[in-house]
């Protein structure tokens, strides 16, 4: 790698040779491309929700690797998207800030779908950030036969080529197959800044509790539904307090959350059939909660709407946009 320089490493194992680095990566790309996934299993645990849906990484979630010889920040972005509304705007922007500020921006390409204007268009003001090494990241590599594979590296390799920069690498990964994962984090390594970590030993993340919260309640709310609706979704966690009068050995946390939607016809298919759908939303959040906090938990769901919340910035301010 590159020439050492002579200042003394921070790092606490002073014996080593290789000074302790650390620092920012990002993970940009277009929605669904599997940032998320592939970030949850770099820290290996779930800091961020994934689904199916595109755009389900509405603000920037910070999650955390802790080695020996570095400390990597891995921020995981909202997809780059055509805007069609205020939030979609709002989104767009905080990818752009997050990859001015990152050491390194990790471009993630599925290869299960063709390099496309999308993909281009992100590639295309990537190249524009000169200082910053940039890896090309062809995901869910496990979706494909080795030839298409091929064929994807070769086509982001020409892409840089065409714009007239250089990968500082290009590695295929599989999030879900644990293929390649711990590779692509000994080759962001090196290339952070020599610092002492940035953060305390065992932090995964520096997301909020409540914001996890109401993140795990969406990411359910997620499946299943279809068409516009994915987008109209937002929650918010207005409350969470320990139940009072119960005993030491058996606590109960009460969490408030509304759930936002955009139109009143939206209503009854969040709800279900005898309020079914919530309940199974619940439900499932609930694991994954208690599962976090590591106490029972008893659930309060509201659906509430939101009138056009995804155009309207006093509603954006108010959901936290
Ligand atoms: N087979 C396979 N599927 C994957 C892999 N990584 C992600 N996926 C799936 O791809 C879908 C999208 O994954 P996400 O991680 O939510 O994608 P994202 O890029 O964060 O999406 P946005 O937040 O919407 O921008 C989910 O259904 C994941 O399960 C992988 O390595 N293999
Ligand atoms: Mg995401």
């Amino acid at each position: 790698m590159s020439a050492r320089p002579n200042q003394e490493s921070a790092a606490p194992q002073a014996e080593t040779t290789s000074p302790h680095r650390a620092g920012f990566a990002c993970f940009v790309g277009r929605p669904n491309a599997g940032k998320s996934t592939l970030t949850n299993a770099l820290v290996g645990q779930k800091v961020a929700i994934t689904s199916n849906r595109p755009q389900t990484t509405r603000h920037t979630v910070r999650g955390i690797v802790h080695r020996d010889d570095a400390q990597l920040i891995l921020v995981d972005t909202p997809g780059l998207h055509k805007p069609r509304t205020l939030l979609g705007e709002r989104l767009n922007d905080v990818v752009r800030t997050t990859w001015a500020e990152v050491d390194v921006i990790g471009f993630c390409l599925p290869a299960d779908q063709k390099l496309g204007p999308g993909d281009k268009y992100i590639v295309k003001e990537l190249a524009g950030i000169k200082k910053t090494p940039k890896i090309a990241i062809i995901t869910k590599t496990d979706l494909v036969e080795s030839k298409a594979l091929a064929e994807q590296l070769l086509a982001v390799s020409a892409l840089a080529d065409e714009l007239g920069f250089e990968w500082a690498e290009i590695i295929p990964v599989s999030a879900v197959k644990d293929q390649q994962v711990s590779l692509l984090a000994d080759l962001i390594a090196p290339l952070l800044p020599e610092s002492p970590p940035l953060y305390p030993e065992g932090d995964l993340t520096d997301e909020p509790e409540m914001v996890m919260v109401a993140e795990l309640i969406r990411e359910a709310a997620l499946e299943g539904v279809r068409d516009e609706l994915p987008h109209s979704i937002a929650v918010v966690v207005e409350e969470m307090l320990p139940r009072t009068d119960r005993p030491a050995d058996k606590p109960l946390l009460d969490i408030h959350a509304n759930v936002y939607i955009e139109r009143p016809s939206q209503k009854g298919i969040i709800i279900g059939p005898k309020g079914k759908r919530l309940k199974e939303v619940g439900t499932k959040s609930r694991k994954h909660i208690e599962a976090l906090l590591g106490t029972p938990v008893f659930l309060d769901l509201h659906v509430k709407v939101a009138k056009d919340w995804q155009r309207d910035p006093k509603q954006l301010r108010k959901l936290g946009f």
